[in-house]
């Protein structure tokens, strides 16, 4: 059973607890609105974007649908919310892809190291079949998989050195997202994982706890991570988007026609999201380089595609992930 799994009966009753604690201090007349959770600030794309569809949402049903967003991770870290969510003590959740790789394996594959080519392959993949598959492929876990959102490339990040090759990271501390996955990745490269949950990432780059992390510029920017660890190398290692999920209890309560409104907004919040995203990437980018950031590309690739490699055999194992690893491959030069 993975760590993902062991959820005592217990911690659950003291999430939901917690969870409902908050929002019962939401109290309004009128219908409630839908509780989305954001491990991220108030201004930050994702949140923005889900916000957008809550304009949507009211605009279309005439306020009758709208949703209330706890942002800046208040409700807990994203492992423990995506757990609230599937047994629907949350309505909905903007998480990464790499808290439910322990939940679902179809999740694992667009975070499998180097799959995606571009950013127009990762968008068409996930726009495509393919992306529809994972998104249904979350049902059975009591969740519905409403859209995705970019997350843009993931690099390494640290307070030692410019990481130009793998020995660069050799006893490395890295935090990573609570993703067996992710840990495997780090290992392979010769550096030491800690999965952590975002909110604890500033706090433990600064006691010394770890040596760096690996995430894109905003999220990079936003932590404040880059105040004690000045080393951004691109490595680009990881692609995977951010998901929009809905507990499969409460879309269960809403009526057909409901489901489909709720299901296009989220959608048409996508291309909103999008515009937001490049705009944040280039603007982070900007003040990190203007702060002393030092950032370097990474001249030599392969080495990192190489030695991440054996990933794809560990964790790419069912006929359904392989038959999807082909599919989004395919797409690469459409
Ligand atoms: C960010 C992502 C978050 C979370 C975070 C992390 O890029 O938007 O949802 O996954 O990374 O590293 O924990």
């Amino acid at each position: 059973m993975t760590d993902g799994q062991t959820f005592s009966i217990s911690r659950r009753m003291m999430l939901t607890g917690g969870a409902a604690a908050m929002l019962a201090g939401c109290g309004r007349s009128g219908p409630r609105p839908l509780y989305s959770n954001d491990t991220h600030p108030e201004e930050y794309p994702t949140v923005q974007a889900v916000k957008e569809m809550a304009r949507l949402l009211r605009e279309r049903t005439g306020g009758r649908l709208d949703i209330k967003i706890f942002a800046g991770g208040q409700l807990g870290s994203e492992r423990d919310t995506l757990e609230i969510t599937t047994f629907g003590g949350l309505d909905m959740n903007r998480v990464n892809l790499a808290p439910l790789n322990s939940i679902e394996p179809l999740t694992a594959i667009p975070s499998l190291p180097f799959l995606f080519r571009s950013t127009e392959h990762m968008r068409r993949s996930l726009d495509g079949a393919p992306g529809e598959r994972i998104l249904g492929s979350l049902e059975p876990h009591g969740l519905i998989g409403l859209c995705y959102y970019d997350s843009g490339e993931r690099s390494f990040y640290n307070s030692r050195q410019p990481i130009l090759t793998p020995e660069d990271m050799n006893g490395m501390k890295i935090r990573v997202q609570n993703s067996d996955l992710y840990v495997a990745m780090i290992k392979a490269l010769g550096a030491d994982a800690t999965p952590m949950s975002l909110g604890e990432v500033y706090q433990s780059l600064v006691q010394g706890v770890i040596d760096g992390a690996e995430n894109n510029w905003p999220s990079y920017e936003s932590g404040r991570h880059f105040e004690a660890a000045q080393y951004y190398s691109l490595t680009r290692h990881v692609m995977a988007p951010e998901v929009l999920v809905m507990s499969a209890s409460r879309w269960r309560k809403l009526s057909e026609e409901d489901r489909a409104t709720v299901k296009q907004a989220a959608k048409d919040s996508v291309p909103y999201m999008r515009t937001l995203w490049d705009q944040r990437v280039a603007d982070a980018r900007e003040r990190l380089l203007a702060s002393g950031v030092e950032a370097n590309e990474v001249e030599d690739l392969s080495q990192f595609v190489e030695r991440m490699r054996p990933v794809w055999d560990r964790f790419v194992v069912s006929d359904e992930q392989k038959q999807l690893v082909r599919e989004i491959e395919e797409m690469a030069s459409e």
